[in-house]
């Protein structure tokens, strides 16, 4: 298992992150494997990794493996970024890995515990309808 160094990861997170002072990070967690839909639409830009409106979800991930963390699908150009806590981006972060703009982070090597998903947009005034999908690649995915 992995331990989490939370002062560490706070302080980072502050830095990157400036207004999760103020807001509740994470917006909504999700157990992978799993999918969660929502919209970054009036979500409110709390994370700077962007300048655009965004969402932050805690997935966590049951176990030591290789992972897909996935915005294919979802209705506008995303950016997709994997921290180990808010505001990070220090597992993955990806713009157009799948079609129209959307982002995807494929067979990640990840250790069990929670990741913090951020969903942005490309740019400033860019929001829309996401789906998030988090599957295990030993599982099997077509692709
Ligand atoms: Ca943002
Ligand atoms: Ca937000
Ligand atoms: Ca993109």
């Amino acid at each position: 298992m992995k331990t989490k160094n939370l002062s560490f990861h706070s302080l980072i997170g502050c830095i990157m992150c400036f207004s999760s002072v103020y807001a509740v990070c994470p917006d909504q967690t999700l157990l992978a494997p799993g999918t969660i839909s929502g919209t970054t639409c009036g979500a409110g830009n709390d994370c700077l990794l962007r300048p655009s409106e965004d969402m932050e979800i805690e997935v966590e991930i049951p176990e030591d493996g290789l992972w897909t963390i996935s915005l294919c699908g979802s209705e506008f150009d995303t950016y997709l970024y994997i921290g180990t806590d808010c505001g990070l981006q220090d597992a993955c972060a990806n713009d157009n890995s799948c079609a129209n703009g959307a982002s995807e982070c494929y067979c990640l090597d990840l250790l069990a515990g929670p990741y913090i998903v951020t969903i942005e947009g490309f740019a400033e005034t860019i929001c829309g309808n996401f789906t998030l999908n988090v599957s295990s690649c030993q599982a099997g995915r077509s692709r």
